[in-house]
């Protein structure tokens, strides 16, 4: 057993106990009420998910496992000379709780490289896809195509105790974190390189240095694909992409069918696409201005234009977070280091001046500020990456670490099938009195 997972088992069976504990002697307090406004309303703040990977305070953004990003960037082995911390290493972190130590990394790094080869039959189906496809469909069927692998599968059939769910699950999810960095650049490539950038991965390197030889970039791009997988890895359990992960996998479908899934939810433009919106309606605003810097007023004009077409600002605004998402500075932080004098990051940076004031002005937002996905864009734009429709797809690689945590930690402690119930409007009507 590698040292990851003894730790992990050493965790799950611990764990357990404070689980059991919990539903026997304290299985019917109420921890929460429901109103009508949140049945109708997305389900928005319900206590209803248990997690332990991440949680999401509105004032103060995420915490993995306890961590500010700002501790998981620094705490985090490193490689030599760089700024951002190994990906590996999060998932150790994500999994355990416990902090690794460069010798942990290392051992995992070595893992992931003997598990990243991907089937034949993955290329050609990504290749049977036209050209016009959006990058998120293909990587959708490239990893639903990749069923198949599944260790889950096969020891289920085989007849499985329900103790040893957690163990297949973690190879299955190990395996895929491994592979989809190939997938991702091979999708790029194909796209929008034809075929012709396509590298194979240099076993000497870590998964983000390796993700950026594959991509045909130079450094710092390697710092910047740590740092992109590693800020969207995990939000807690209630967003639409982790939480479809973890629905589709509480029927104990495998984890290709769950990520597949979970990558599906991120497509949506409210969700995860609104990295590529970002970009989509800053070049309207620079087509707009004929390529020159607008001054405040035109920012403001052109905002105020987007609301009175009744649409959203987007890179603005969350269900939960009420203040600057930490993804966001992050991010900025990096360009103000790297990139001061970028163009679009100028315009990133004039926008944040003026958008909260005018959401605040409109009065319909509850979060005026920007998150995650109104930097995220400008980052990949400037190192080149200037085909939008990818961007969601750098997204749904980070978002697989901590929702393929997530799904492991459900199997060990035994979560049941998912199954909210619903009622019918009259009924609603009846309750509050209405009718
Ligand atoms: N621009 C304009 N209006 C906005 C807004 C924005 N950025 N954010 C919220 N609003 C509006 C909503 O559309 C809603 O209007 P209606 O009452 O007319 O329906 C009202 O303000 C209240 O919404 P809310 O409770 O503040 O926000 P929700 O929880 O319903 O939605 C989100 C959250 C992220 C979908 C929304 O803020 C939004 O559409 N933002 C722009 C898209 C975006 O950046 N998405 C990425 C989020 C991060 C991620 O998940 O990846």
């Amino acid at each position: 057993m590698s040292k990851l997972k003894d730790t992990l088992y050493q965790k799950i069976l611990d764990h357990r106990k404070r689980t059991t504990k919990l539903l026997k002697e304290s299985g019917d307090t109420v921890i929460d009420e429901v109103k009508v406004s949140q049945i109708i309303g997305g389900m928005r703040g319900i206590k209803s998910l248990v997690t332990d990977i991440s949680y999401l305070d509105p004032y103060e953004g995420i915490r993995y496992r306890g961590y500010t990003l700002q501790e998981v960037l620094s705490k985090l082995p490193k490689a030599e000379g760089a700024e951002m911390p190994y990906v590996e290493g999060l998932y150790y972190l994500l999994l355990t709780g416990e902090m690794p130590s460069k010798e942990e990394v290392e051992e995992l790094m070595v893992t992931f490289r003997n598990r990243r080869i991907v089937p034949r039959y993955v290329w050609d189906v990504i290749d049977s896809f036209p050209s016009e496809s959006h990058p998120m469909a293909i990587l959708s069927a490239a990893v639903m195509s990749l069923e198949r692998e599944s260790h889950f599968n096969v020891k289920y059939k085989q007849g499985l105790n329900k103790m040893d769910y957690w163990d297949s699950t973690f190879e299955d999810a190990t395996n895929l974190i491994a592979k989809m960095p190939l997938i991702g650049a091979y999708i790029y490539n194909k796209l929008y390189q034809k075929g012709k950038g396509h590298r194979y991965p240099d076993p000497s390197m870590d998964l983000g240095a390796n993700f950026a030889y594959m991509m045909g970039k130079d450094k710092p791009y390697d710092d910047v694909s740590r740092m992109y997988f590693i800020i969207h890895a995990d939000h807690e359990s209630g967003n639409v992409s982790a939480h479809t992960g973890h629905l589709v996998a509480s029927t104990l479908s495998d984890v290709y069918y769950s990520i597949s899934a979970m990558i599906n939810g991120l497509a949506g433009p409210l969700h995860g696409l609104a990295n590529q919106e970002v970009l989509r309606w800053l070049q309207g605003l620079r087509n707009q201005m004929d390529g020159k810097l607008p001054n405040e007023d035109e920012m403001k004009q052109y905002v105020w234009d987007t609301l009175n077409r009744g649409q959203v600002i987007p890179g603005y605004g969350h269900a939960v977070l009420r203040k600057t998402d930490p993804r966001y500075t992050v991010q900025r932080e990096f360009c103000l280091k790297h990139m001061p004098d970028d163009e679009l990051f100028k315009y990133v940076d004039a926008l944040y001046k003026v958008v909260p004031d005018i959401l605040r002005e409109q009065g319909k937002a509850k979060n005026p500020w920007p998150n995650v996905d109104a930097q995220s864009g400008v980052v990949q734009w400037h190192y080149g990456i200037t085909e939008y429709d990818f961007y969601t797809v750098l997204f749904a690689i980070g978002r697989s670490i901590g929702v393929l945590s997530n799904i492991i930690w459900d199997r060990a402690l035994g979560y049941p099938l998912e199954r909210p119930k619903s009622v019918t409007t009259d009924m609603l009507e009846k309750m509050v009195g209405s009718t």
